[in-house]
């Protein structure tokens, strides 16, 4: 370990905080000698990230991924700039915290779409405008969870969206595949990161996980990070359309 992306070019898309996952893979990424950009959602976000890019020597950049001409404008920024894409990792979601604490049956049409729109259609966008500059092939890069497969307590329309997610990771590996980019999601087990911040009995989660979990404990974002650098290097060249469990094997157990 230490060069195993020596020479390409890494997008991360949704660092939010040094807790974010997605700060764990870009810290891994820098590790093995990545070039970095960081994007940030509004003017809010604008400072943490600088900070934090600071740390890495990463190139920052704003990106909503709710608009198109964002996306479009990040890209023709790289392009100007005369860089290749390698990897993209795309670490984004979002539902309204009213649809993660009522019954999935009283979702509404507006917040199913923001769900959907926020979390899974936003990799299309991205991968689609990224795949243009990743001239040399590429790894594109998508965080799931379990809901997505499995009903958990409170994840509601986020584990709809999930399966969207990972749907279009298998629809986008086929697409792009013929140019040498892989798709591939990772499925992380429950870490304590802002996006778990106030979800309710959070905490009982990741006891009942540890205690159930083949390795007997939580899943690290070192963890994720580590299995992200494999996806976005060369070792990883023949895996794409998989969604790769990175959850200390809990997803295994029926009972
Ligand atoms: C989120 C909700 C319910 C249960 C949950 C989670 N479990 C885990 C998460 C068990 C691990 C975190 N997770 C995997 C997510 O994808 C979180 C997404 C999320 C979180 C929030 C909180 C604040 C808000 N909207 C959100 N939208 C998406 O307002």
């Amino acid at each position: 370990m230490s060069d195993l992306l020596n020479g390409k070019t890494a997008l991360i898309l949704g660092v939010a905080n040094r807790w974010s996952l997605a700060f764990a893979i870009a810290q891994a990424f820098r590790r093995e000698n990545a070039e970095l950009v960081l994007t940030y959602q509004g003017e809010r976000q604008r400072q943490t990230v600088e900070e934090l890019s600071a740390e890495l020597g990463a190139t920052i950049l704003p990106c909503d991924v709710t608009v198109d001409a964002e996306i479009g404008g990040l890209m023709e920024e790289l392009r100007r700039a005369g860089r290749r894409l390698d990897a993209v990792v795309h670490s984004i979601a979002f539902a309204n915290r009213e649809d993660l604490n009522r019954p999935f049956s009283e979702t509404s049409r507006a917040g199913f779409l923001m769900a959907h729109e926020v979390s899974a259609y936003s990799l299309v966008a991205v991968a689609r405008a990224a795949a243009p500059l990743m001239t040399a092939g590429g790894s594109i890069l998508t965080l799931s969870y379990l809901g997505a497969i499995r009903v958990i307590p409170n994840y509601n329309v986020m584990g709809v969206a999930k399966a969207a997610l990972e749907a279009s990771v298998r629809y986008l590996a086929s697409d792009l595949g013929p140019s040498n980019i892989r798709v591939n999601a990772i499925s992380a087990g429950p870490v304590k990161t802002t996006s778990a911040r106030g979800i309710r009995d959070f905490s009982s989660i990741l006891d009942e996980v540890a205690r159930r979990a083949p390795l007997r404990r939580n899943t690290e974002p070192a963890e994720v990070a580590d299995t992200a650098v494999f996806l976005a290097s060369d070792l990883a060249r023949g895996v794409t359309g998989n969604v790769l469990y990175v959850d200390a094997g809990f997803q295994i157990m029926g009972m």
